[in-house]
């Protein structure tokens, strides 16, 4: 798959508005999340793990408890791509799933 190109200030700026909650922070997508429990978002981080991997595209991300912090950035780039924007968007979605039961 083609990589995509680096993005120029402005296309972040317009692509940004349409994801409350994200901004940019040291050149990356920045966006912190909690969640009930340890459990959740570890749950979390291992549903957005398979994303990462379909996309070949890889967080920068931190955990403590129930407290998640994800940096996106192209590293091939060098900089904020459509593939940082994808991959926020999958964790979004995700991260708005309700919690599932148990098994
Ligand atoms: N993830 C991120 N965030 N940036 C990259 O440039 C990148 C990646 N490159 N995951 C991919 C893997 C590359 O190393 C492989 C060889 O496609």
């Amino acid at each position: 798959m083609a990589r995509p190109a680096k993005l120029g200030d402005a296309e972040v700026t317009r692509r940004l508005a349409t994801l409350p909650g994200w901004t940019v922070k040291d050149g990356k997508l920045h966006r912190e999340l909690t969640f009930p429990g340890f459990t959740q978002a570890f749950a979390f981080m291992t549903e957005v793990a398979r994303e990462a991997d379909a996309l070949d595209h890889h967080p920068e991300w931190f955990n403590v408890y129930n407290r998640v912090v994800i940096d996106l950035v192209t590293h091939d780039a060098a900089g904020i791509t459509a593939l940082d924007f994808e991959l926020a968007r999958r964790a979004e979605d995700l991260a708005g799933r309700p919690a599932r039961p148990a098994p």
